[in-house]
C-alpha cells in the first residue's frame, strides 16, 4: 500500500443555487483547497439536494457547470482532488433509498433546518426536504468518509448520519466508516451583511445581504458601505456588536491577521475607514478567482471533462461500498 491509500478521506459539497458568496468561501471552499494535500478529498456540486427547495431549472443547470469552474478557481486541484456532480453518480440515489429504510420518522421530525426551511417554504412542504438528511448521509457514507467539514448548521445533519451509519453496522456489519465532523478554528460562520443575526446565504432574495465571488469591486465596497452596523464608531468585537464583528473576522479570515491585530489596525479609524479597507481588501483577494473562473469558463469542453473524470473516479468508489450494503442486505445485484 503507498502513502496515497493511507490518507483519511474528507468529502464536502455544495449546492448549485447561486454563485458561491464570501460566507461559502469562507466557511468551506478555502478550507477545502488548503486540506487537499492531507486528506484524500472528494468536492462535489449537490444538484440533487437542490431539488428541494424551488428552483429555475435553467438557472440550476447554468450554475452547476460554474460551480464546478468556481472551485477549480478558487484552488481545487482536480490532480489531488477528485470533483464530480452529484446526478452524475447514481449511487447517492440508490444508498439514499437504502437509508431511507433505516431512518426512523421521529428522528428526521427533529431536524432543526427541516423547520427552518419548510417555515420559508410553506407552499412546497414536500417529502425530500424531510428527507434531505438522508440523502446527505448517502454521499457521505457512500465514500467511507472519516471527515466531513461542517459549519454550526451541518452538526445536526453529520450526528444523524452517524446515528444512521452505527445501526446499520450494529445490523449488517462492519459495512460504514462512522464520519466525524472537521471544524475549522476561524470564521467558521459568516453572517448576512444586512442581517448579521442570519447568515450569508447565496440564495437571499437581497443582494445587499451577500458578497458574491463574482461580485466587482465597485459593488463589493457599496455592499461593506451599505453593511448594517451598530450606532457607535469603535471597532471592536464584541456580542453586542453583530454587524462590525462579522465585518472584522472576515477581515481577519482575509488578511491572516487576528482580531486583535484587526482592532488595533483600526483603533480610532471609524467604521467608514474601515468598510473601505475591508472592501479593497476583498476585492483584491478575490480577483486572480475571478481572473482564473472567467478563463475556465472559456474552455466548456474542459471543464466536461473535469466532470466525466470526477464522476468516473467517484463511481468506482461509490459501486463498492453499495455493492457491500446490497450483498449485506440480500439485494439481488447481476453479478451474483
Ligand atoms: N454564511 C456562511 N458562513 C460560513 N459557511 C457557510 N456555508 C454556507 N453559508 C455559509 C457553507 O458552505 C458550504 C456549502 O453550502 P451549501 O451550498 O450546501 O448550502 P448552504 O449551507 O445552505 O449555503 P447557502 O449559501 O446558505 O445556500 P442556500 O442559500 O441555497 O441555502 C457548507 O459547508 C456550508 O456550511
Amino acid at each position: 500500500m503507498n502513502m496515497e491509500n493511507k490518507k483519511q478521506v474528507m468529502l464536502s459539497g455544495i449546492q448549485p443555487t447561486g454563485i458561491f458568496t464570501l460566507g461559502n468561501y469562507i466557511g468551506a471552499i478555502k478550507n477545502w483547497e488548503k486540506v487537499q494535500q492531507e486528506y484524500k478529498c472528494l468536492y462535489f456540486i449537490a444538484n440533487l439536494h437542490s431539488l428541494t427547495v424551488k428552483n429555475d431549472p435553467k438557472i440550476i443547470k447554468q450554475l452547476t457547470l460554474d460551480s464546478v469552474a468556481l472551485l477549480l478557481a478558487c484552488g481545487i486541484d482536480i490532480k489531488k482532488s477528485i470533483v464530480f456532480i452529484q446526478s452524475h453518480v447514481p449511487r447517492h440515489a440508490e444508498l439514499s433509498w437504502v437509508l431511507a429504510c433505516h431512518t426512523q420518522f421521529g428522528e428526521l421530525s427533529r431536524m432543526t433546518q427541516f423547520k427552518d426551511k419548510s417555515s420559508k417554504n410553506a407552499d412546497n412542504i414536500n417529502a425530500g426536504l424531510f428527507c434531505y438528511p438522508v440523502l446527505m448521509a448517502a454521499d457521505i457514507l457512500l465514500y467511507q468518509a472519516n471527515y466531513v467539514p461542517i459549519g454550526a448548521d451541518q452538526k445536526q445533519h453529520l450526528e444523524i448520519t452517524r446515528d444512521i451509519a452505527n445501526r446499520f453496522n450494529k445490523l449488517y456489519g462492519d459495512i460504514f466508516e462512522i464520519p466525524n465532523p472537521y471544524i475549522q478554528k476561524k470564521g467558521a460562520r459568516i453572517m448576512s451583511l444586512q442581517d448579521p443575526t442570519s447568515k450569508m446565504s447565496k440564495s437571499d432574495n437581497n443582494p445587499n445581504c451577500y458578497i458574491s465571488i463574482l461580485d466587482t469591486k465597485d459593488v463589493i465596497i457599496k455592499k461593506f458601505k451599505r453593511a448594517v452596523t451598530d450606532s457607535d464608531t469603535n471597532i471592536i468585537y464584541s456580542d453586542d456588536k453583530p454587524g462590525i464583528s462579522n465585518l472584522m473576522t472576515i477581515y481577519s479570515v482575509i488578511s491572516g491577521k487576528s482580531i486583535k491585530e484587526t482592532e488595533q489596525e483600526f483603533a480610532g479609524k471609524g467604521y467608514g475607514y474601515f468598510k473601505t479597507a475591508i472592501g479593497e481588501l476583498v476585492a483584491c483577494h478575490l480577483k486572480p478567482i475571478q481572473d482564473k473562473y472567467e478563463k475556465l469558463l472559456e474552455d466548456k469542453k474542459y471543464l466536461q471533462e473535469v466532470c466525466l473524470n470526477g464522476a468516473e473516479q467517484a463511481s468506482k468508489i461509490a459501486s463498492k461500498t453499495l455493492n457491500k450494503v446490497y450483498k449485506s442486505l440480500g439485494i439481488l445485484t447481476k453479478n451474483f
